[in-house]
């Protein structure tokens, strides 16, 4: 009954209404579950969200809403490709610089007709792309008269409180745009409610007097899981800065607190500012300082608790606030009706849990995203979707409500068949979330991947081959990892199979997952090197990518190369050693997309064979990637894709063999008009395939007349496809 309904409503649709609808995407970060009273939860009376929930009440709330790895700059780059880190590049913060030349949903939107806008926290290293509109706070920004990044580059600083402010700038937008007629979509991407936790004036002194609750796991002695647990660095009781995290000035009194990091958003204030400030955390500072010599450790937890609690929930509520007055601004204006309004954030958070704050983990806290969608006329009001979404949807979504296609390498789905339809979840909808975190220094959270569905949760720790396997219904706050419980033996047969099967439904593995070695002083120096050149090169029409036998053309092709690829400006960006899990991290990390060649040509492979034997199949897929990554980068070049070249004196050779099985693999990705398949491997052999030890001295790399056989072959490759 209600889907005719549905139906029905959607053919009396008032003529607005049926125009393409515009998006406003509300995004904050770092905002848990558990401080939304919409999901209930244990702030709920204390520290209500009234206007988000009001959104949530107009609209959809999704509870099994996830990330796909629980961390800034990743959560957002899977949000704007549709595609998971290991897929869009950005695997993490340390090292990700965000590949602005690949597809995104806000070009692809611009494509379709849409405006497009974003203000705020951008945090992905480049500059936005996709966007006609966008106004942006550096890096992580700062919550006290923050400095915005202008178009041109330049920097602006706004007195004030950055909540405010990019809402502000958010309704400006709305006011002024420049082609009203056109339809939009609006990323308003807050700082908050992001560490130091930093309140508007206003709510200095919200919850004073309040005792926040606690959760039951604040003192969780990580017993009954793997010792990861115990070897992060987020804990309440240890990781706080005396002055960054706590507002205490100076240096700390008390050793159980950390220094050396001083309130970096109070030296931003002027000094009315600053005199507000103190007066509102002086006294609480001051009976702490006096309480401290004689306080108990938990005691002091407790503190460190509810200070924190209490600010983070302090910006929330600036937050909710500003939602509010966005929400007043689209009724005022007429905007209500055909604006989707979405809110969302980009990981969720500890608020104490297992005794921690910040994210990483793929437990429930972190793994989970706040979803609230408000469509009028189309969405039923107060449904409650059961199905798993995740923040690779959000591109797929966006595309389809625009009336836009989706292009079929999006590994996310659209949601419009639930938000359309109840909340009802499609017959053919997935059972189960991907999850890759690829760990980072900052907090000494242990990489892992894993698979969560409606009931388990499988974590895998690859670094010290450990995993670990959860029942949510019978402990939903994981404190016992059931994976050596004979009990769950089945259980744990079935998640390891759902394993496996996403990782090959989304590509990936070790070839596919990219990885720099940044460790190895050389390759970072080489980096940096070809860096460097590639910014200065002029007219290169040939770029060649792979391992040492492409580095060796700097050494023992360095003649072949003069005389053929010199003249053609090529450029080297082979590294000794690498697998195809490096060659997709450089380039999807680089500034190759700074040349535009005409040709590529591409040898890699022998690596992932020779250094872990790994699966032809597998090594396919890496080389695959880094044909669609370069598809992004330069559609107009043509690739020579070299068979990747013998090794081992004899043809059995089990990694002879492993090669000539990718070399046949890689005959179905030449298609002879984008990329053109090379073979010249006979020329290295005799007739039974045993190795020529002049061409091929150490039976893997090539000596100079090896190379000449190479270039000789290559150059009229190269003419025939038109590089010249
Ligand atoms: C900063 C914070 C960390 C936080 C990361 C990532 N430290 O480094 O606590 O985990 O950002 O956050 S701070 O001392 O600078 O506040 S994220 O939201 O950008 O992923
Ligand atoms: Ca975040």
């Amino acid at each position: 009954m209600k889907r005719l309904i549905t139906a029905l409503l959607a053919l009396t649709l008032p003529a607005s209404a049926s125009e393409r609808p515009n998006i406003l995407f509300i995004f904050t970060d770092d905002h848990a579950r558990q401080a939304i009273s919409a999901y209930g939860g244990r702030f709920t009376k204390i520290a209500p969200t009234p206007n988000i929930d009001r959104l949530a009440n107009e609209g959809m709330i999704f509870r099994n809403s996830f990330c796909g790895n629980s961390i800034c700059g990743p959560s957002r780059a899977s949000i704007l490709t549709g595609k998971h880190s290991h897929r869009n590049g950005f695997i993490d913060n340390d090292s990700g610089r965000f590949d602005g030349g690949q597809q995104t949903f806000p070009k692809l939107l611009q494509k379709a007709g849409y405006e497009t806008a974003l203000i705020g926290k951008w945090h992905l290293v480049s500059e936005p792309t996709g966007f006609d509109h966008w106004e942006i706070l550096p890096g992580q920004g700062s919550y006290v008269n923050p400095d915005f990044i202008q178009m041109n580059g330049s920097r602006k600083r706004f007195e004030g409180y950055v909540t405010d402010i990019v809402t502000d700038k958010t309704l400006d937008w709305l006011k002024n745009r420049k082609d009203k007629k056109k339809p939009f979509v609006l990323m308003t991407q807050h700082k908050a409610p992001h560490r130091s936790w930093v309140p508007a004036p206003r709510h200095y002194k919200l919850f004073d007097g309040i005792e926040m609750p606690e959760p039951e796991t604040l003192f969780d002695d990580y017993s009954n899981r793997i010792d990861a647990l115990k070897k992060q660095e987020m804990t309440i009781a240890r990781h706080f800065f005396w002055g960054w995290d706590m507002f205490l000035h100076g240096e700390p009194t008390d050793k159980r607190f950390m220094g050396g990091l001083a309130n970096e958003e109070y030296k931003r204030m002027n000094d009315a500012q600053k005199a507000e400030f103190d007066a509102a955390y002086g006294p609480e500072n001051e009976k702490l300082i006096a309480a401290l010599p004689t306080m108990k450790d938990d005691d002091l937890t407790r503190w460190k608790y509810q200070r924190y609690i209490k600010n983070y929930l302090r910006t929330i509520r600036a937050v909710d606030e500003n939602i509010g007055r966005t929400l007043d601004y689209l009724e005022e204006s007429g905007l209500a009706e055909n604006t989707i309004v979405i809110y969302s954030s980009d990981q969720g958070f500890y608020l104490g849990e297992h005794g921690w704050y910040d994210k990483r983990w793929m437990l429930e806290e972190s793994l989970f995203m706040p979803f609230v969608i408000r469509w009028p006329n189309v969405i039923e009001p107060g449904s409650v979707p059961a199905a798993m979404i995740q923040n690779i949807d959000y591109a797929p979504t966006f595309l389809e409500m625009a009336g836009a296609p989706i292009p079929a390498d999006m590994q996310g789905e659209s949601i419009l068949p639930i938000l359309k339809n109840n909340g009802i979840t499609p017959d053919n909808w997935r059972d189960a979330v991907f999850y890759q975190y690829s760990g980072e220094n900052t907090h000494a959270v242990a990489r892992h991947d894993g698979v969560r569905d409606s009931r388990h949760k499988l974590m895998r720790f690859p670094d010290t081959d450990e995993w670990m396997l959860f029942d949510l219904e019978k402990d939903p706050q994981e404190m016992k990892n059931l994976f050596a419980d004979p009990a769950y033996a089945d259980v744990l047969g079935k998640m390891k199979t759902l394993y496996a099967d996403l990782k090959k439904q989304y590509t990936v593995n070790d070839s596919t997952f990219p990885m720099h070695r940044n460790k190895e002083g050389w390759w970072k120096e080489r980096w940096a090197a070809k860096n460097k050149q590639t910014s200065q090169a002029k007219d290169v029409k040939v770029v060649f990518l792979g391992d040492s036998i492409t580095q060796a053309w700097e050494t023992a092709g360095k003649a072949a190369w003069e005389k053929h690829f010199a003249p053609l400006g090529a450029l080297n960006w082979g590294y000794s050693g690498d697998r195809t899990e490096h060659l997709i991290w450089r380039l999807q990390n680089g500034n190759i997309q700074r040349v535009s060649p005409q040709a590529a040509v591409i040898l890699i492979g022998t690596n992932n064979t020779g250094q872990s034997k790994r699966p032809a199949a597998e090594t396919l897929t890496g080389i695959h990637q880094t044909l669609d990554d370069l598809a992004w980068k330069w559609p107009d070049a043509q690739v020579v894709l070299m068979s990747v070249f013998p090794r081992a004196e004899k043809a059995d050779h089990p990694l002879r063999k492993l090669n000539d099985e990718i070399n046949e693999e890689l005959k179905t990705l030449a298609d002879g008009k984008r990329i053109h398949l090379l073979d010249i491997n006979a020329e290295f052999m005799d007739a039974e395939g045993t190795l020529n030890k002049e061409l091929l001295p150490d039976l893997l790399h090539l000596s100079p007349p090896a190379y000449d056989i190479w270039a000789e072959a290559l150059a009229p490759k190269l003419r025939e496809i038109g590089v010249r």
